[in-house]
């Protein structure tokens, strides 16, 4: 099952509650009581063990990863679509806006042909938390990259809540220390300066005329149950900083509803990205398309651009790669 029936849908959110009785949800529905039972086989095919007891249909177990597992429990109004492998979570989105679809998030466990900023490569392994968001805000084109910010927040949340101590390289990256990293190879003695592993990179596009957003898409590559050795030089896992697996499933909702949580609340969404930032009152050098920019990280602004204190002066950066610097 990749996607759920609003019959399937309305069966988990009664299993949620406690026991259901299969006349008692078919009357409330006004569907056959044969509708119910296809719903409760399916949810068992999905992994689900469900018992019938004589107080109703009991869940016993939920499986490890899927659309039906990720959404039982979901506090959040998310339509999840998985896949156990995909070209990138982003470009299945992308084809996704065309049939108009809103607070839609694909998921999947693998992807061949994921995509980081600019197009560079992303690793996406089996085991990973691969996803991107169909989004459809009434908000200015301007505003996009606060959806970027909170989404970064959201990840961090989730990784600090699963036990590892993660923060935000400006604009997008989720760090996490890891322990030693000067033997990992290339690139990772460099890792301790630079705020600890990636843990998490965010990909935001976006279609939208000069005052709306049409569709906004966040993706969110999260190595979760991956090895470092399938991964780049200077990247971090959960597996790797915790030691062991986590519940992806569980990952995952803690995400999206702090995401939720911070779009009802726009005003949060900087000050939290403020208190988790490795960035801010760091010496910083960061790429820009319209050169290099090298200082103090003083803060963000209320759009999430940084602000570097350069001996010319201070420069508002919006977009760009930022490298953490030792102090000078
Ligand atoms: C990002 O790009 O950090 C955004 C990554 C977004 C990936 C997600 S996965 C779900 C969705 N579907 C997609 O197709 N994409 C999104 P950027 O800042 O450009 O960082 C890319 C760089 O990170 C690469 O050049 C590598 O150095 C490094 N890298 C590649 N794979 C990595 C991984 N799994 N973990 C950590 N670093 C990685």
């Amino acid at each position: 099952m990749r996607r759920l029936s609003d019959t399937q849908r309305a069966l988990l959110d009664g299993l949620e509650a406690g026991p259901v009785r299969g006349p008692e949800l078919a009357d409330e529905l006004t569907v056959s009581r044969t509708a119910i039972w296809k719903a409760v086989e399916a949810l068992r095919e999905a992994g689900f063990d469900i018992e019938s007891t004589h107080e109703g249909y009991v869940i016993r177990a939920v499986p490890e990863y899927g659309a039906a597992a990720i959404e039982y429990g979901l506090e959040a109004p998310y339509t999840i679509k998985y896949h156990d492998v995909l070209g990138s979570s982003n470009d299945r989105a992308r084809e996704l806006t065309t049939g108009g679809v809103e607070d839609v998030v694909v998921v999947a466990d693998e992807q061949t042909a994921p995509r980081g900023r600019l197009s560079r490569e992303w690793s996406s392994p089996p085991g990973g938390i691969w996803l991107s968001a169909v989004l459809r805000p009434e908000v200015a084109p301007s505003k996009a990259p606060l959806f970027t910010l909170a989404t970064a927040v959201a990840v961090t949340r989730a990784a600090r809540e699963a036990g590892v101590r993660a923060g935000i390289k400006w604009p997008n990256d989720v760090l996490a220390p890891t322990a030693g990293v000067e033997n990992r190879g290339p690139g990772s003695e460099r890792e301790a300066d630079r705020g600890g592993g990636k843990l998490a990179g965010v990909l935001t596009e976006m279609e939208g005329e000069a005052d709306r957003v049409s569709w906004l898409i966040v993706g969110v590559g999260f190595n979760a149950n991956v090895d470092v050795a399938d991964l780049p030089p200077g990247a971090t896992s959960l597996r790797e900083c915790l030691g062991e697996d986590v519940e992806r499933r569980l990952v995952i909702q803690r995400l999206l509803e702090t995401f939720h949580e911070l779009r009802r609340t726009p005003a949060s969404i900087v000050p939290a990205w403020r208190d988790y930032a490795l960035t801010l009152g760091r010496r910083v050098r960061v790429e820009t398309p319209g050169g290099v920019v090298e200082g103090e990280a003083v803060d963000v602004t209320a759009f999430g651009a940084l602000i570097v204190r350069t001996d010319d002066g201070e420069v508002t950066v919006h977009a760009g790669d930022c490298e953490h610097l030792r102090p000078a």
